[in-house]
């Protein structure tokens, strides 16, 4: 490989920054119940330890995003909460409100048919503006669970009235270096409509979001698990960015719904391809988009932090396999109807065996070069078990594993 163009795919790795989820180094369940792990993070603490272990080992991962329910405690200041990170030598990264857990949500929060559900997701939402503004977060990330279970069972149009008046309600509230990230998902907790469907629906919402503000102030969050089967994603992704629309990407994988796995555990290729759009804008406008790459995985079995190292791991090296793809070839081949052969310039790039590449990366950085093999030769992941055990039963928790 020539030197021109590794210092290149170097520098794209050095500014490929993947943030972590804090809810994704606790224990998780399905809806059926938990199964615990002795290591698995339950305090604030203990999640930006294990962030910070993924970073110290990786390199790319200097954020967390953070839950505000789970990861601010009542009458904590958020400073507090940013201190407690650096000690990890990570920072704050998106903010993420919660309006599903509480029971006044029961109906929805923006959308509520329930005026005081609906008091209560702008109060709480206001609070994470506040918060964000504190701890100088760039993001403020909404996923709702609003939706109808049953048809007609409330008024689609008021709900989504409702819900755009509030987004952009918020959005103005907003500092300047703050932009809104707005999820979507087709189905799931609701099970007959969801309020924010799909894309094009979050499109919208963005849209109103901040048109009083000059536009662009909110953006689409697409994250890889919230699309039915078969839904091009790479193609929504193409299409955002060419539109400017695209804030944010979840990473994780699935093999039927919202099934949080590892990246590529299931689908590389797809994966890859949607890199392959990403590099594709990069090379087309000449400069890589802004985006704030995140992984959204929870899956239950897998220890939390050697899954995270995973998930990294892998997108750094379907990211660098998308950098191989010789784009000036492409577009000419592509030109002239080429079909096989512009397919086989993806499928080539695909194939490439990039592991020296990001190793040989990881060497200049002074990372560890084998990151997952130099944490489960560390014994940590056994360490933490055991303290984290120790420690849960000094603080008198019970751990509830069923639902009933
Ligand atoms: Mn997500």
């Amino acid at each position: 490989m020539k030197s021109q163009r590794m210092s290149r795919i170097f520098e794209a790795l050095d500014s490929f920054e993947i943030e972590l989820p804090s809810w994704g180094f606790a224990d998780t369940g399905t809806r059926f119940g938990k199964f615990f792990q002795e290591a698995s993070a339950s305090t604030t603490e203990e999640k930006f330890h294990d962030a910070g272990l993924v970073h110290q080992l990786t390199g790319a991962c200097p954020t967390v995003a953070v839950h505000v329910l789970w990861d601010f405690q009542a009458g904590q200041h958020p400073r507090e909460v940013v201190r407690l990170a650096r000690k990890y030598k990570v920072g704050i990264g998106s903010i993420n409100p919660n309006l599903f857990q509480d029971q006044c949500y029961k109906l929805g929060s923006f959308c509520s048919p329930d005026a005081a559900a609906r008091r209560a997701a702008m109060t709480h939402a206001l609070d994470c503006v506040d918060i964000g503004r504190t701890v100088k977060s760039k993001y403020l990330t909404f996923w709702l669970g609003d939706g109808t279970n049953y048809p007609g069972q409330d008024n689609i149009v008021r709900r989504k009235r409702d819900l755009q008046k509030a987004f952009r309600r918020v959005a103005e509230k907003m500092p300047s270096r703050m932009t809104m990230l707005i999820e979507y998902k087709p189905f799931e907790p609701a099970f007959y409509h969801t309020d924010i469907a799909d894309w094009g629906m979050a499109y919208v919402f963005c849209k109103y979001a901040s048109s009083r503000m000059g536009g662009r102030r909110a953006k689409v969050l697409v994250d890889a698990g919230h699309h039915y089967q078969s839904v091009n994603i790479e193609h929504i992704v193409a299409f955002l960015l060419d539109e400017g629309m695209i804030g944010g990407f979840h990473f994780n994988d699935r093999k039927y719904a919202d099934d949080d796995l590892t990246l590529g555990s299931i689908d590389p290729y797809g994966a890859f391809r949607i890199f392959n759009q990403i590099v594709q804008n990069t090379f087309d406008t000449g400069k890589a988009p802004k985006l704030a790459y995140m992984i959204d995985q929870s899956h239950n079995l897998k220890p939390k932090i050697e899954a995270m190292v995973q998930s990294v791991d892998l997108a750094q090296r379907l990211f660098v396999k998308a950098h191989l793809v010789d784009r000036k070839t492409l577009a000419r081949v592509q030109h002239k109807g080429d079909i096989v052969a512009a397919e086989r310039l993806l499928q080539d790039a695909y194939e490439t065996d990039v592991r020296h590449v990001v190793r040989d990366w990881r060497a200049s950085r002074k990372l560890p070069l084998d990151p997952l093999g130099e944490l489960r030769s560390s014994g940590v992941i056994n360490r933490l078990g055991r303290q984290r055990s120790a420690a849960r039963k000094a603080r008198g928790e019970v751990q509830v594993a069923s639902y009933a």
